[in-house]
């Protein structure tokens, strides 16, 4: 269902990536040095047989700044974001379709979606439901990565998805587009030093994460 680096593959998806109506939006959040960390399409088949459920509330990363349950951010300081995800549709995506659904405002809970609601329809925060972001080809969609957010379920009507799914980070954010054993900030020789996972990762070289290829 899934292909990375497409910025390498299609020139086309480069140019789309760079669009002032996409980047205007982003850079007040991420800065106007933000940069691309993953560029995957994404291609669900139609029906609902492979994903019934669609996926599970999740968050893509973070939260950036974690907080105990009913910690309320204060009202005054602009919430700080790191990373924000985009769809570009390159096909309609009605309700059957099973669109991406997020839970507006939870990204300010610190908190992770509750355990025991990962699957439920029903999970709201602050009064809040879900929104489902029903889109024409051509549309982008917005997401930063610590919202609660999921793939809601397809129906046995749904035509499917097919989008470029690209995430803007912070300059400080590393990239992923490349797998670490691909792209790497180390020698051979320190690699053979690196002898346990630990020190490993301390040089960079991570085992395949959400945003990785
Ligand atoms: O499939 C979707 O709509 C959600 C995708 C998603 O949550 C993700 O890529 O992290
Ligand atoms: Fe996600």
């Amino acid at each position: 269902m899934y292909r990375y680096q497409m910025f390498n593959h299609s020139a086309l998806c480069q140019v789309a990536i760079g669009r002032a109506e996409i980047l205007d939006v982003l850079a007040p959040l991420l800065g106007a040095d933000c940069h691309v960390i993953a560029c995957t399409s994404w291609r669900n088949p139609p029906g609902e047989a492979l994903t019934p459920n669609g996926l599970q509330w999740h968050i893509d990363g973070g939260p950036q700044v974690p907080r105990p349950e009913a910690t309320p951010w204060p009202a005054h300081i602009a919430y700080p974001v790191f990373i924000v995800g985009t769809h570009l549709y390159l096909q309609d995506v009605a309700l059957e379709d099973g669109p991406t659904a997020c839970i507006p405002g939870s990204h300010r809970s610190g908190r992770v979606p509750p355990l025991d609601k990962v699957w439920d329809l029903d999970l709201a925060y602050e009064g809040r439901h879900a929104a489902h972001h029903i889109a024409k080809a051509g549309d982008v969609d917005f997401r930063v990565s610590d919202v609660w957010h999921r793939r809601w379920p397809p129906t046995p009507q749904s035509a499917g998805r097919f989008f470029l799914q690209t995430n803007y980070a912070r300059r400080d954010i590393a990239q992923r587009v490349l797998p670490t054993d691909q792209l790497n900030h180390t020698t051979a020789a320190a690699r053979q030093r690196a002898g346990s996972d630990r020190e490993r990762r301390l040089l960079g070289l991570h085992p395949q994460g959400y945003f990785d290829a």
